[in-house]
């Protein structure tokens, strides 16, 4: 793959460009690796300890002297069940054992799961077309399809995109019981102009509540120079939840419980205060949700919403004013900050957090509640538990190191890595070693 590839795929998921990923690289090559355990590394030296507040572990402390979890502990492995041009996001869909594949050009496809008598698991990487939206998609920079979602029953596809003017589409098609949307049934829901082609979002989530989710990055430019994060006048920087159902005036309606229902800002907003929340999702035993904001030039934030805290209804998560802990650029700490359950910095070239999912799944029991994200530039995974104590472990597999552009979970709550260079990965136990 060439380099000028390598950045458009680079740029899909609102990092710094190639060049400056190298860069990154190179200034961090000829440190030590990191002896914490943490699997990342520090970067504290110009903290402000008066700034922090809740859980920090950007810290050059070694955790060892935490109690390992036993998931620490899992021998993993992944297995390429696939492969695709650029795929950004593996999804499942209620009453279907397959994954859909969103590609970054505009294509859906389906990964057929079927099960034989013996409960034998038989997947076939489907080539035939879910949807096909190429024609209405931009491509340059980060756009393009950015993710898909179902509806709760399965019945209603939607898709994120940017359109050929640049700006985030979030869209629906008819696809019933079918295994191919109705390409005609487009109906638009939202659309946000975006001043510059990077930090679009496009992450989409179904909340137990059946309302969607739509992450909705600052427009771009570095530093958010418009201020849209702070502001809940517009709905950038924002993740904004609807009830996708059309009325004679709107093509959705506003959840009552949203928080500016009353005014303070735009009723669509659900929280504010990020960057570019490029993958967030609900955890499927808590409904907490969590969501990973990429940040600017030095740290990646990984934060989780409560569901007994109403996920966060409200919140403002800091950006533009911090990223992260810390100031950003001489910023003030909003009065009422949500931060972060967990930071790590571009050291050792790392460069965007992206966000994964609480595992819940079957073949993987002691890793049952652990939050499992990764880095986009390291193609690293992490597991990330918080409670009395928060600990984070990298996952001990042999992950290819490639961009790591999702990590989506199937039906029955299985992890799947989504891979920028094409491939699809389950991730499982690995078989156990005998002894001679
Ligand atoms: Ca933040």
């Amino acid at each position: 793959m060439g380099a000028a590839a390598t950045a458009m795929l680079t740029s899909a998921c609102g990092i710094p460009s190639f060049e400056e990923r190298q860069a990154a690289i190179d200034a961090t090559e000829t440190e030590e690796p990191t002896e914490n355990g943490s699997g990342v590394e520090a970067d504290n030296s110009d903290r402000d300890q008066e700034q922090v507040s809740g859980p920090v572990l950007i810290d050059d402390e070694p955790t060892d002297d935490l109690d390992d979890p036993t998931w620490s502990e899992l021998s993993l492995e992944t297995v390429v069940i696939a492969q695709y041009d650029e795929p950004v996001s593996l999804k499942s869909r209620s009453g279907s054992a397959d994954l859909w594949i969103a590609q970054r050009n505009g294509i859906v496809r389906r990964i057929q799961r079927t099960f034989n008598k013996d409960g034998i698991e038989r997947i076939s990487a489907d080539t035939s077309v879910v949807l096909d939206i190429s024609e209405l998609v931009s491509l340059a920079g980060e756009q393009g399809l950015l993710d898909i979602e179902f509806s709760l029953d399965g019945r209603v596809l939607f898709v994120s995109y940017t359109d050929l003017e640049g700006a985030l589409v979030v869209a629906e098609f008819d696809i019933a019981r079918s295994s191919r949307a109705n390409a005609g049934s487009q109906r638009e829901l939202v659309r946000i102009p975006q001043p510059a082609n990077n930090h679009n979002g496009g992450s989409l989530a179904i909340g137990a509540d059946g309302f969607l989710y739509i992450g909705v990055g600052d427009g771009g430019g570095s530093g958010d120079p418009d201020g849209n994060g702070q502001n809940t006048d517009t709905l950038l920087g924002s993740i904004l939840r609807i009830d996708p159902i059309a009325t004679e005036t709107s093509p959705y309606l506003i959840p009552d419980g949203n928080p500016f229902v009353d005014g303070g800002g735009a009723p669509e907003i659900f929280l504010y205060g990020v960057r570019n929340p490029w993958r967030f999702s609900f955890d499927a035993g808590t409904d907490d949700m969590w969501i990973a904001d990429v940040g600017q030039n030095q740290f990646e934030e990984v934060n989780r919403l409560a569901a007994s805290q109403d996920f966060g209804k409200g919140a403002n998560l800091g950006w533009n004013q911090l990223e992260a802990f810390e100031r950003f650029d001489g910023g003030t700490p909003p009065a009422s900050t949500t931060y972060p359950v967990f930071a790590y910095s571009h050291a050792n070239g790392r460069c965007s957090v992206t966000g994964g999912h609480v595992y819940r799944g079957a073949l993987l029991p002691s890793l049952d509640g652990v939050y499992v994200f990764g880095d986009y530039c390291t193609g690293e995974v992490f597991g990330l538990a918080v409670g009395n104590e928060t600990v984070l472990r990298p996952l001990s597999f042999e992950a290819p190191r490639d961009e790591l552009v999702s990590i989506g979970t199937g039906p029955d709550g299985e992890l799947y890595l989504v891979l920028a260079g094409g491939e699809i990965r389950r991730v499982q136990a690995a078989p156990a070693v005998i002894e001679e």
